[in-house]
């Protein structure tokens, strides 16, 4: 990757013309929206929603159906050095099986990421949080699969989770990374003027990104970078200069993905991001980024 930087799976992703977007963007790669076996139009509005330290969003995997993400996976130049992932959050195990079969037969150079960890889906329970059936999931998946794939994982907070999460991720040699976090599932967002929740769907209960969730989304990175030995973990959370981009690489991340802020100023982030981030290191008298990678100090 030309950049460490790129889209969090969610913004800007989910049409051709968005994907467009962030190909021609400055990013080092580009990962879809999640996507389902069917085309789903997601929960009502409004189910984004900004605030000084971040967003909170219910969107409910608004998404074009996988066959549209596989046909730009098909019709994607992969000469171009951009990655290409496609982020699959199927609504059952057996839809998750069909649509990594699919992208199997077209052996594609796209690399699939599995989303465990959709906290919006009324009645749903993140997979990431039920470890048994994650592994599970993770078995039935590797049964055929057989190139390297990630998964999105959601934040978890007892040290004993972590223990237990990477646990089951090192049994599976063929999954690579993982990427860590996921927006923190069902927070609530008031409006003290209005005396209101701010999105409709699930009484105001959404996913939290931005400053919110930096530390927790740090710790994720560190732990699992600690725990994952010979996978990588790809940072997600409260990146909106190139202070955080420094921060998620520190503690050990590979590339960083940028979400809010992406949402909020458009793929100029990525310019100005990197930009930063040089700055910083040049500042510090690093030339490369594995000069600081994974080298935070403790106390
Ligand atoms: O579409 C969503 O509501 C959504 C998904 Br799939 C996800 O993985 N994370 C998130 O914050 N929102």
């Amino acid at each position: 990757m030309t950049s460490p930087l790129y889209n969090a799976s969610g913004v800007m992703c989910r049409s051709v013309e968005d994907l467009e977007a962030m190909r021609a963007s400055s990013s080092g790669a580009l990962i879809t929206k999640s996507c389902t076996l069917e085309p789903r139009e997601g929960n009502p509005e409004p189910r984004y929603f900004v605030t000084p330290l971040g967003s909170i969003n219910s969107m409910g995997l608004p998404n074009y159906g996988y066959q549209y993400y596989l046909d730009y996976a098909e019709k994607y130049d992969y000469a171009n050095n951009k990655p290409l992932f496609i982020s699959i959050s199927g609504m059952s195990l057996a839809d998750n099986l069909t649509i990594i079969k699919a992208f199997h037969e077209r052996a594609l150079p796209c690399i699939l990421e599995v989303n465990l960890s959709c906290p919006n889906l009324p009645g749903k329970p993140q997979l990431g949080y039920d470890l048994p059936a994650a592994q599970h999931a993770l078995e039935k998946i590797c049964e055929f699969y057989d190139r390297p794939f990630g998964v999105k994982l959601p934040p978890y907070f007892d040290v004993s989770h972590f223990d237990q999460a990477a646990e089951v991720f090192n049994k599976f040699d063929l999954l690579k990374y993982v990427t860590c976090i996921n927006s923190v599932g069902n927070g609530l967002v008031i409006d003290v003027d209005a005396e209101s929740v701010v999105i409709k769907p699930k009484d105001g209960l959404g996913g939290l990104g931005g400053d919110y969730v930096l530390p927790t989304a740090l710790a994720n990175v560190r732990e699992f970078v600690r725990r994952l030995p010979g996978k990588q973990v790809v940072g997600c959370g409260g990146v909106k200069s190139g202070r955080e981009a420094f921060m998620h690489i520190l503690a050990g991340a590979t590339a960083v993905q940028v979400g809010s802020c992406l949402y909020e100023e458009g793929v100029g982030a990525f310019d100005r991001i990197a930009q930063e981030l040089k700055d910083l290191m040049a500042a510090k008298g690093y030339q490369k980024l594995s000069d600081f990678r994974g080298k935070l100090k403790t106390l």
